[in-house]
């Protein structure tokens, strides 16, 4: 069933916002008996009754790296948090609902309210949210547990599976996965309650198209009241400008839909492809009782841009747009996932500075807080959904990618900054039962897409080899010449990827992105002449790959470079990561590596040549 909902709370005249974020209890359970506080009931008592070690964690924010603690860190399983929050008693009017929404948890959680069951649900990096009216206290005291399950298995995005190992005492649970980025959990965006009024606005779905002077956004609404059947609505759709000027309105009775027409519009530019790039109106929506009264008000704000492509390009406002990118993680030391806007501030700071335009969401979705970023900075987004290596294509597993896609379009919707779906990174595509699998999403993802191609990274051996490509709209591979292939090379660089984009170009007669190239470096580490892991080494991997790609800019249909990584990121432990996964133009801590002042003369260039 389609998603209808969970817009990002925003408080208005008509709602109010309080935050849960702070400062949690956490009970970690027994790894051999994950389900333990299920059968002993928790959740209808204090975490303290339980007798288990309690640790204060902050919200939002992974778990794993917030204590020091290497139980707590690789812990496969559940933990249980708990807070108790107050709900004003001025929310208890019958035209007030309430409502608790979660930025995302990962993976699996259940929610008890006072002890009676809220909601559950799956999937990490995605909204959700449930109203809660008939299960707090007003003015009183409240409850709030959650159990939240880290585990993976074959048909959860992404997989992963649990295995039973011996070790020095008896035996351990250890969570296996083939990504190669550490699975933090715990409660990674923001908890919120909110209020709408009893009639409220549910849901905004919107199309923008510029041609020439004159915008166009086509708007849907959803109105919530399901309790008043003759429910009249009438809707005041307004829309401002920076300056908060109204620059077109509409007034709709008993319509959902509508148009608003923007002569001398102000379009939605990629950053440096205009002087005034990530150009934001805002959508005023009011509904309105037929007295006139205002009942329920949101604002959304809103990019003005066409998007369109074809065999040899993706065009925003009808221009052609040359993709300057990385693929990025929502990682930083101790926080692990968990939202941080000093983080995001500092991001959208370096990607202008480097001069980028693009990133792509490797491998999950991002935060709601980044994508909104992304509008306002012009930074295009490849947006990706949380499948990476999949492989072992059953059934759940289709199902549960549909899902997950579905929730990701229904979040993302309406973000000019969005320009493609990412439905997979680097899927086991060689096996011949892909094939089936990736016709049958791409059909459906298509279904849903609301005006956006579908694109996949890719890393097959060879094109021809791909059972997913040729159902995609932007052909996207994954290639490491000198690193994975002939580690020490950088003369084995240039013909490769030439080689190699223009037989995926030829195989398939789309357009093509390199979605990921790079070399693990350590920061401060030099060499003369330049040897693998320095920072050398890095520049000169890079200087090879864009040599290559001016070869390949030359004809139209190569339009994208993206390096990996935007930062060092956390993996898992293995022998081939060293304090995890090195490809970064910056640090973990987010400082420039040598490659970053190269990356930005070439970034700045092309923005400037192109
Ligand atoms: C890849 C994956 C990415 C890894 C990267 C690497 O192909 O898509 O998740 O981090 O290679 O550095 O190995």
């Amino acid at each position: 069933t389609p998603t209808v909902g969970l817009l990002f709370p925003r408080a208005s005249e008509t709602r109010e916002v309080n935050s849960l974020d702070g400062i949690w209890q956490l009970v970690r359970s027994n790894s051999s008996d994950p389900l333990q506080g299920i059968y002993e009931r928790w959740y209808s008592r204090n975490l303290q009754s339980t007798g288990y070690k309690i640790i204060k964690v902050p919200v939002p924010a992974s778990y794993n790296d917030v204590t020091v603690d290497e139980e707590l860190r690789d812990h496969v399983g559940t933990v249980w948090y708990e807070r108790h929050f107050f709900v004003p008693s001025r929310w208890n009017t019958n035209g007030t609902r309430t409502w608790l929404r979660f930025g995302s948890i990962h993976y699996g959680c259940f929610v008890w309210i006072n002890g009676q069951r809220a909601l559950n649900h799956s999937f990490g990096h995605l909204p959700f949210e449930v109203e809660i009216g008939g299960l707090v206290k007003y003015g009183k005291e409240n409850r709030i547990t959650i159990m939240v399950d880290n585990r993976l298995n074959n048909s959860s995005i992404p997989q992963g599976e649990v295995i039973k190992q011996s070790d020095d005492t008896g035996h351990v649970l250890i969570q296996t996965y083939t990504f190669d980025f550490f699975n933090y959990a715990g409660i990674h965006r923001s908890v919120q309650l909110y209020t709408t009024p009893q009639n409220y606005i549910r849901d905004i779905e919107l199309k923008t198209q510029v041609n020439k002077q004159m915008g166009r956004i086509d708007y849907k609404l959803w109105i919530g009241n399901e309790h008043e059947q003759d429910f009249k609505s009438t809707i005041l759709v307004q829309l401002l400008d920076r300056d908060h000027n109204v620059v077109a309105h509409q007034l709709n009775r008993n319509y959902l839909n509508g148009t608003l027409l923007i002569p001398n519009v102000k379009p939605w530019w990629p950053y440096l492809m205009h002087p005034e790039p990530g150009y934001m109106y805002t959508l005023q929506l009011n509904l309105l009782a037929e007295s006139g009264l205002l009942l329920d008000s949101y604002q959304l704000p809103v990019g003005i841009r066409s998007l369109s492509w074809d065999k040899d390009g993706i065009y925003i406002n009808n221009q052609p747009v040359y993709f300057r990118g990385f693929g990025k993680h929502e990682d930083s030391d101790i926080r692990g996932k968990g939202l941080d806007n000093a983080l995001l501030t500092r991001d959208f700071s370096l990607l202008q500075w480097v001069g980028a335009n693009a990133y792509r969401t490797s491998h999950y979705p991002y935060s709601e807080e980044s994508m909104q970023f992304a509008d306002e900075h012009g930074i295009m987004i490849i947006d990706e959904c949380a499948s990476v290596n999949t492989d072992l294509f059953g059934l759940p597993l289709l199902q549960n990618h549909m899902s997950y896609l579905e929730q990701l379009i229904h979040r993302d919707r309406n973000h000019a900054s969005v320009v493609a779906w990412s439905i997979a990174n680097e899927p086991r595509t060689q096996k011949p039962i892909a094939k089936k699998y990736f016709d049958e999403l791409a059909n459906y993802t298509r279904s849903i897409a609301q005006g956006r191609p579908i694109t996949a990274a890719s890393n097959v051996a060879e094109p021809s080899m791909c059972m997913m490509s040729e159902f995609l709209d932007i052909i996207g591979f994954n290639r490491y010449n000198s690193w994975y292939h002939n580690p020490g090379r950088t003369d084995m660089i240039i013909r490769p990827i030439v080689d190699e984009a223009v037989s995926w170009r030829n195989l398939y007669e789309k357009p093509v992105i390199l979605f990921e190239y790079g070399a693990d470096t350590l920061e401060g580490y030099h060499t003369l002449p330049t040897f693998i892991w320095s920072e050398e080494y890095q520049k000169t991997m890079l200087s090879k790959h864009f040599q290559a790609f001016d070869k390949l800019r030359k004809l139209k249909w190569f339009i994208g470079e993206f390096v990996w990584n935007f930062a060092d990121f956390k993996t898992e432990q293995t022998y081939t990561r060293v304090g995890g996964n090195k490809k970064g133009v910056f640090t973990r801590n987010r400082q420039p590596k040598d490659s970053a002042h190269l990356l930005r003369q070439r970034y700045h260039m092309l923005a400037f040549i192109l």
